[in-house]
């Protein structure tokens, strides 16, 4: 699959350059397993979406080249199931620790759902895109965009007709902020992934990254993921039981 980049894209996070911390002490990675308990389908579990739905037909540039008419109803749907769920204990209790710890920490996710920010986490990053929001294919703006997403819906920018696609990262595309979070995790000393299966990368290879950069590193899932053997220390149940407990054992002062 050729890789293609987004480099027209200009921000694919929440919080902003202003709020970003460039150096954070700790770095938590999420994935779909923390919006599980809100009710937001995982991706390979047995009810999973890539169960229902195949990758190839909605989350590449290619599929939305050939059918964009279903690539958009894939995320319309996605979009409209936000209004009816709501932010879990997890989301609550990493929102509590960025507030909390003394220094920076950084949460990268991997969800395209808004869970984290309407917790009130800041400084996120979200590298797989959101789908609140439409990318121009003719002007590159990024639009806030909360409603239905048709092949001929008009750029809010440049006005052309037929330019917006979700602003997702689709399989074969670049994830958004890379650099920002190769230099997150390089000098971080704390990295804790949550509900993830580490099946996709490059967020798959943070553990070994923050590893090699001297981090302690944490699983907190359901199970273990394929990098479960990458990780210093492990804690598998429900991600709202889970990461509540686990943060509110953690020393903040020893990191
Ligand atoms: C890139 C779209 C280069 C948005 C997503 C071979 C051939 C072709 C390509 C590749 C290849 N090998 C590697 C690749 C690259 C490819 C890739 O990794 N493919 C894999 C599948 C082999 N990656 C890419 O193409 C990426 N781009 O590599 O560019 C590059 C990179 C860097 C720098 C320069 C160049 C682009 C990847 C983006 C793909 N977009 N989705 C959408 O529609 O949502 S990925 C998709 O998977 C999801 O969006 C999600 O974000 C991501 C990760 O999934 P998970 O979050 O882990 O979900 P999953 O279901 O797998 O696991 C859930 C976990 O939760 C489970 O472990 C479960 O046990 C646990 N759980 C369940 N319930 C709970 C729980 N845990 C706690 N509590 C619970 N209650």
């Amino acid at each position: 699959m050729p890789v293609k980049s987004n480099a027209q894209s200009p921000v694919g996070s929440t919080g902003g350059p202003g709020i970003l911390p460039e150096r954070p002490a700790i770095v938590v990675l999420t994935g779909a397993g923390i919006s599980k308990e809100s009710g937001l389908a995982t991706f390979r579990d047995a009810d999973g979406t890539w169960n229902r739905v195949r990758i190839e037909d909605v989350a590449t540039p290619e599929a939305f080249e050939t059918d964009p008419l279903m690539v958009q109803s894939f995320y319309n749907a996605r979009r409209a199931q936000l209004a009816d769920v709501h932010p879990n204990a997890a989301h609550i209790a990493l929102a509590e620790l960025e507030r909390r710890f003394p220094g920076e920490v950084l949460l990268v996710t991997q969800n395209v759902d808004d869970l984290h920010e309407r917790a009130g986490s800041r400084a996120l990053i979200h590298m797989h895109g959101e789908l609140k929001k439409a990318r121009c294919l003719n002007c590159g703006a990024v639009l806030s965009w909360p409603g239905d997403l048709t092949p001929d819906s008009p750029c809010d920018r440049c006005r052309r007709l037929g330019q917006l696609r979700p602003h997702i990262v689709w399989f074969g595309e670049v994830p958004l902020e890379m650099d920002r979070i190769q230099t997150a995790l390089e000098h971080c000393r704390l990295f804790v992934s949550i509900g993830t299966s580490g099946t996709v990368y490059p967020a798959a290879g943070f553990v070994w990254t923050a590893g090699q950069a001297g981090a302690r590193t944490v699983e907190i899932n359901l199970e273990p993921g394929n990098g479960a053997s990458l990780f210093d220390e492990a804690f598998y149940g429900p991600a709202t039981r889970v990461v509540p407990e686990f943060l509110a054992r953690l020393d903040l002062t020893a990191i």
